[in-house]
């Protein structure tokens, strides 16, 4: 009898330990993640409220649940952060930096003498301004400096600043719009650069300022563009317009100014293909949408091309193959954070006479700013 008994227990005991561990173990996750899961998908701040009975209401998931979408879940669970403006100067770091240190060089020297323009010749260059523009640069410094006698180097950099100033004068900045109806923004330029993110950017500031905007999602080339572009609008409030992938960007464009026009939208922010089949079928595309949205009178106001500042000069061979297609009336110039060839901006305007309008330099759709000479000078002296 006794053996029975210890069997039937052992049995018991067997029976008990694996089904408390398949319990813990039936999400298929540990404690430890089912517990992050919830603190991080839990309503900020208010654990205590109950539901509210809408049907879009998040609560904390059960394990059957299934995952949370990415992104929108994590967006509606963050606590509301402070939205900062960027500021230029402090974004500017690299560039500035390699500016400065050069500044310092020349000034260290304490006098005026031909190894002073070297300096600021290989500063400029170094900092992706362009030789053209270096040279036109240079020289202006050099004659003003003859013409007053300057001795010393503290005021060449001043008149450095001063030439690079005017350098950048003079050029209408501010994006046009339509007389009536919905204006219509065009945004060109390659793969990467930053057209859909610069868009979600500008969508933030105009709906900021209380005005209505349609998304059109015209790069059907790429697979998730599309996608990329619905979560910017859901994040900024904006409308999208958005086909099957590779539907004909013209009728996403088309139908995207008709939204517009019957929801009284202010602008509608047009991301198109960065790449095709070749470079010939993408300009032959972007005279194509351009055709269609200049059907309607006065609505295309700007095609603005987007440049990757940290590709430096091969950013201003790009701008040069999309400027001779599509007129081009803008530049959003990206990525100025995290890049010392910030001094491109100057080789884009005193090469391609093309205004930059704004300056990209963050990832979030706050980090725009419209384009300052003045501050932009500023910030690197
Ligand atoms: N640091 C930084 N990253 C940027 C900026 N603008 C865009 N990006 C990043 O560049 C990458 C490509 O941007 P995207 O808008 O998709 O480029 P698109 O292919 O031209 O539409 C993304 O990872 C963006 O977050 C910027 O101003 N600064
Ligand atoms: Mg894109």
């Amino acid at each position: 009898m006794e053996p029975v008994i210890l069997v039937i227990i052992l049995a018991v005991a067997v029976v008990m330990t694996v089904s408390a561990f398949v319990l813990t173990r039936r999400s298929g996750k540990s404690d430890l993640e089912i517990e992050r899961d919830a603190t991080k998908l839990a309503p900020p701040r208010a654990p205590k409220q109950p539901p509210r009975p809408s049907p879009t209401t998040k609560t904390a998931p059960t394990a059957a649940e299934p995952e949370a979408i990415p992104g929108v879940e994590e967006l509606e669970a963050e606590p509301p952060t402070e939205r900062t403006k960027p500021r230029l100067r402090d974004r500017l770091g690299k560039t500035r930096a390699a500016f400065t240190g050069a500044f310092s060089v020349v000034t260290g020297r304490g006098k005026v003498d031909d190894e002073t323009w070297d300096e600021l010749e290989e500063a400029l260059i170094m900092a992706d301004v362009g030789v053209p523009t270096t040279t036109k640069v240079i020289d202006a410094v050099r004659q003003r400096a003859q013409a007053e006698k300057v001795n010393d180097p503290e005021r060449v950099i001043e008149l450095l600043r001063e030439v690079l100033v005017q350098l950048l004068a003079g050029s209408d900045r501010d994006l046009r719009r339509a007389a009536s109806g919905p204006s219509v923004w065009m945004f060109v330029g390659v793969n990467g650069v930053g057209k859909t993110t610069s868009i979600a950017k500008l969508a933030q500031r105009e709906v900021d300022a209380g005005h209505r905007v349609v998304l059109a999602a015209a790069d059907t080339f790429r697979a998730a563009a599309a996608e990329q572009l619905a979560t910017w609008a859901e994040r900024t409030g904006s409308e999208i317009v958005r086909g099957q992938d590779g539907a004909d960007p013209g009728s996403i464009v088309f139908d995207a100014m008709s939204a517009a026009s019957t929801r009284g939208a202010d602008v509608v922010l047009v991301d198109t293909a960065g790449r095709l089949h070749n470079k010939v079928n993408l300009m032959e595309e972007l005279k194509k949408l351009r055709r269609i949205v200049d059907r309607t009178e006065g609505a295309l106001c700007e095609v603005l091309l987007v440049v990757d500042a940290s590709t430096g000069q091969n950013g201003l061979t790009q701008a040069r193959q999309f400027a001779e297609t599509v007129d081009i009336t803008g530049i959003v110039l990206t990525k100025l954070d995290g890049t010392a060839k910030g001094g491109i901006v100057l080789a884009i305007q005193s090469e391609l006479d093309i205004p930059v309008k704004a300056v990209g330099v963050g990832e979030t759709a706050d980090d725009l700013i419209p384009f300052d000479p003045e501050d932009f000078i500023a910030a690197l002296f």
